[in-house]
């Protein structure tokens, strides 16, 4: 069903990051932006960067299911019922990574001057090598990998309207990444990061 992903030209990791453009049509992938814009709680919500209270450069969301919480940056994301078009969502991203993935973490970049600062998703609520995968929706931006600790970019891809990121294996303890701000887009972008909560 689905195109082979494009894997990452990692020299280290390889399998870590996998690319599939197409995961949903255009038309699919429209309609769940819309419908996730409307019901959705998106907040602009603080966190602690480097000591310091600071208003992240995006809105976020966390929707689980069994009251399942997640933290990051000295923030306790607020919890969301799931809707249900994320439910059905889930379920499919599900048996196509046979994952159980039992989250997602929202985010909405407003416009190019929204971004995502170099990070690591290795909360202890993950557990050991996390598996993790990304919907984009919406403006497509440029996603960049770069090794731990190692400041040089290693890789960058264009996250389009409808695609999938799979991060698996060594991917959070190898890499870190970020989306940067930008100034040749200003629609809107939302990214779904499905994850499994491993933590009661
Ligand atoms: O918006 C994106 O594609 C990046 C999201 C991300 O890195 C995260 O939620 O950890």
């Amino acid at each position: 069903m689905f195109n082979d992903p494009l894997h990452l030209n990692l020299s280290e990791g390889h399998g870590c990051f996998s690319y599939y453009p197409q995961f949903m049509s255009g038309e699919e992938a429209m309609a769940l932006f819309l419908q996730l814009q409307r019901v959705i709680h998106w907040q602009h919500l603080p966190i602690i960067l480097f000591g310091k209270q600071v208003l992240q450069p995006r809105l976020t969301a966390w929707c689980a299911l069994d009251n399942k919480s997640y933290s990051y940056a000295g923030l306790k994301m607020p919890l969301q019922e799931m809707p249900n078009c994320l439910t059905e969502c889930m379920l499919r991203i599900n048996a196509h990574c046979g994952e159980a993935f039992n989250s997602v973490l929202l985010n909405y970049y407003r416009n190019g001057q929204d971004s995502m600062g170099w990070h690591r998703d290795n909360e202890p609520e993950l557990g050991n090598q996390p598996t993790i995968a990304s919907l984009s929706l919406g403006e497509a931006r440029i996603f960049r990998i770069r090794k731990y600790k190692q400041h040089e970019v290693k890789s960058q891809l264009i996250l389009e309207h409808g695609s999938l990121l799979v991060m698996r294996h060594q991917a959070q303890q190898l890499f870190e990444h970020a989306l940067p701000k930008t100034t040749k887009s200003s629609a809107p972008r939302m990214n779904l990061t499905f994850r499994r909560i491993v933590t009661a």
